[in-house]
């Protein structure tokens, strides 16, 4: 392996490099070198300033997550930081990028830090159930001062260049080339003594009203709710208005290791790499190249259709969006230009970037204008028919390489695309509601998709700032599939004793977003319904029959007042009695383990089933899309990952303890039963 560190001399300034692709992590080569570089230049007396800089894409984008749970390897990264703040001479960061975890606490290290425009600095440790480890919560507070440091310590979102350099953690914004403007920088205070040290400078952390710090928390009260790495995070910050700063990182480091420990941090580092893992598709070789996509055409300007579409003008692309009548484009179109505008108003995005986007749209009742697009998405009503029809027409409409795709979120991709004459050209693309917030996004291969087009989508998914995963066609493909059972023994539960603000509170309690019926709700209780109100088999039917449709209608399996704020409804828990006299269903004593069983483990049982099938090319996927896709706690790794840490026998074990009300369709995955056998896990 090359030495990923070197330096050259620019006059009487040393520029250390590191060149460690893809991120310039800081693995044990890094962390050597560094301290290798540093004594040298200090040695040197020809040397009277040091930059340190990256090559590649970013200055360091944090610690090696690869070496987490190995050996470690000397020397620590605390320990290289110290090492460069007491340098005997000035050092300078010259920051492109990212800095991010390690990487900005050994920008806090040097004793400037200049940065280009561009630029990002953070601490994103808490999305690994971490904290920063290498003197980043006392240093951080010193020089940005606490406020800001608790911020981006417990949110782990980066500030950009211009916030830190107001904050004073970036000392100057390099306009031009980084590297001559770093030496010149370097050059300009090469004299100036003493050397500002970060770790003692105690200027912005005195006179710290600690109220502040209950006052966060009740103002960010999701964030801590859970999730235990940002509660660590507020109290290293707060260590560092308390306590000198050798205390401060003693407890720092002493705060890192628990979490480094925790069962949360290592569900969040397996998440990591999972994401990134989701982007590879098995079986196509790398060198498959992308179509090229300038233009994409989107039919139904409805919810779905204008959140579609939003994605890819933000992005910068064109759409064609396509209605039946105009009543309906201008609805759709100016849903999107309200929604703009209020993530304007938020300060997200400027009234130019909106006028940017809405610029690239073009609204049209023809058809035909489809013919100018490289992918068009059908992101009409969820009916077969419907969408056969559409395809029709489209195989005679699109130009030849046009990919041809369904926002379908249940029905088969093979039959749709049975109807073109170009069933290689066509994939699913199922978009989660609200289509232009929500990360995931399922890319669903037919069996006829060729390779390009999956490459395409999945290029074009990271372009739009979506996660995609690879799905096979099932009904429901991966996240809705599994949403299946869950809901099948949800509503079951009502039937046998369970209300729904039980079930609900079970999941919120588990760290879902919200429960089973709020989901429905929120969702439509009406969604998949027959439409037929005389044809009653379920509660959901029952609620439909009477407009009970849910937030929408203001009442669903909850009563909603003006402010759809829900509550318990009389109603409903009628509606349940009846069906289960009706029935003959016994009502009794539901525990919430209960709840857990049948809900989570049958759902469980369900990502084994998709895994067996091939309809996910691995578990860690399936992972991905429940975190993504509904909201499962990060912190739990995902159902497959938290599957394996109950342990597989447990969960066959559960299940086997309510096989018996499960129903008569109810079958055990051969692959759960057989893993659970040997011992085996589904994500390590
Ligand atoms: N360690 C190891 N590999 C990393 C890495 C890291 N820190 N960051 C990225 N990679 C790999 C990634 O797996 C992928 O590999 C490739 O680089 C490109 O990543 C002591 C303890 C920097 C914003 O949390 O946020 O410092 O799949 O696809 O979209 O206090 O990567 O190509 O084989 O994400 O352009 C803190 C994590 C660590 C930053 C770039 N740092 N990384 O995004 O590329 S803990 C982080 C990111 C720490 C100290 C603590 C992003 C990025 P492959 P990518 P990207």
């Amino acid at each position: 392996m090359t030495d990923p560190i070197s330096s050259e001399k620019h006059g009487d300034v040393q520029i250390i490099w590191s060149d460690n692709p893809p991120v310039n992590a800081l693995g044990a080569a890094v962390r050597q070198g560094l301290v290798r570089e540093i004594e040298a230049a200090e040695a040197d007396d020809s040397v009277q300033a040091v930059v340190i800089a990256c090559k590649g894409r970013t200055f360091f984008a944090g610690a090696d997550i690869s070496e987490f749970g190995k050996p470690p390897v000397m020397p620590w990264l605390p320990d290289v930081v110290d090492r460069i703040e007491n340098c005997t001479k000035p050092v300078v960061a010259a920051i492109h990028g990212t800095a991010l975890g390690g990487g900005c606490e050994v920008a806090l290290g040097c004793h400037y830090r200049v940065a280009v425009p561009s630029a990002k600095l953070g601490f994103p440790e808490v999305n690994l159930g971490l904290l920063p480890g290498a003197g980043g919560t006392q240093r951080g507070p010193r020089v940005a001062g606490v406020e800001l440091a608790l911020q981006m310590a417990t949110t782990g979102k980066p500030i950009s260049a211009s916030q830190a350099h107001d904050a004073g953690l970036v000392d100057r914004i390099i306009e031009g080339d980084l590297i001559e403007h770093a030496v010149a920088y370097a050059d300009e205070v090469k004299d100036i003594r003493p050397l500002p040290k970060s770790s003692e400078r105690d200027d912005k952390v005195t006179d710290v009203d600690p109220a502040i710090f209950d006052e966060y928390k009740k103002n960010n009260a999701k964030l801590f709710r859970g999730d235990v790495a940002p509660q660590a995070n507020l109290d290293t910050i707060k260590a560092a208005t308390e306590m000198p700063f050798d205390k401060g990182v003693m407890f720092e480091r002493q705060k890192f290791m628990e979490l480094m420990a925790g069962q949360q941090a290592r569900a969040r580092q397996y998440f990591f790499f999972a994401e990134r893992k989701a982007a590879k598709i098995d079986g196509v070789d790398d060198s498959v190249q992308p179509r090229d996509i300038k233009r994409v055409g989107v039919i139904g300007a409805g919810t779905m259709g204008g959140g579609i579409s939003m994605n890819f003008l933000s992005a910068g692309i064109p759409v064609t969006i396509v209605e039946m009548n105009q009543d309906a484009l201008d609805r759709g179109t100016g849903i999107m230009l309200k929604n703009y505008q209020s993530t304007a108003k938020k300060g997200r995005m400027t009234e130019e970037q909106v006028g940017q986007a809405m610029g690239l749209l073009k609204p049209s009742l023809n058809f035909d204008d489809l013919s100018e697009c490289d992918l068009i998405i059908e992101a009409v009503y969820e009916n077969m028919d419907v969408k056969k029809e559409i395809f029709t027409r489209l195989d005679g409409i699109a130009k030849d390489g046009a990919i041809l795709a369904s926002n379908t979120s249940y029905l088969d991709i093979n039959e749709i695309a049975s109807v073109t004459k170009r069933p290689e050209d066509v994939v699913g693309l199922h978009f989660f509601s609200p289509a232009n917030i929500m990360k995931l996004l399922e890319v669903v291969r037919g069996d006829k998709t060729a390779d390009d087009v999956l490459v395409t989508a999945m290029k074009l998914a990271k372009t739009i700032r979506k996660v995609a995963v690879v799905a096979g066609v099932c009904y429901g493909f991966i996240g809705n599939r599994m949403l299946i059972p869950r809901q099948l023994q949800a509503e079951k539960l009502l039937l046998e004793g369970a209300t729904p603000q039980q079930v609900d509170k079970v999941h919120v309690e588990f760290g879902m977003p919200m429960g089973p019926f709020q989901m429905a709700d929120l969702a439509g209780v009406d969604i998949g319904w027959h439409r037929d109100p005389e044809r009653i088999e379920s509660i959901r039917d029952a609620l439909c029959a009477i407009d009970r449709w849910g937030q929408k209608k203001g009442a669903g399996f909850y009563d909603y007042d003006d402010n759809r704020r829900p509550s318990p409804s009389e109603k409903v828990q009628e509606i349940i009695d009846d069906f289960a006299a009706k029935h003959g269903v016994e009502k009794r004593e539901i525990s919430d383990q209960e709840i857990i069983e049948r809900t989570l483990y049958t759902m469980v049982n369900e990502g084994a089933k998709i895994l067996e099938e091939g309809k996910a090319q691995r578990a860690s996927d399936i992972d991905v899309v429940w975190i993504y896709g509904y909201g499962w706690p990060v912190y739990k790794g995902g159902p497959m990952y938290w599957a394996d840490s109950e342990g597989l026998d447990t969960i066959v074990e559960g299940l086997k303890r309510q096989e018996e009300r499960l129903g008569d369709d109810w079958s055990y995955s051969q692959l759960l039963l057989d893993k659970a056998e040997a011992g085996e896990k589904f994500t390590r």
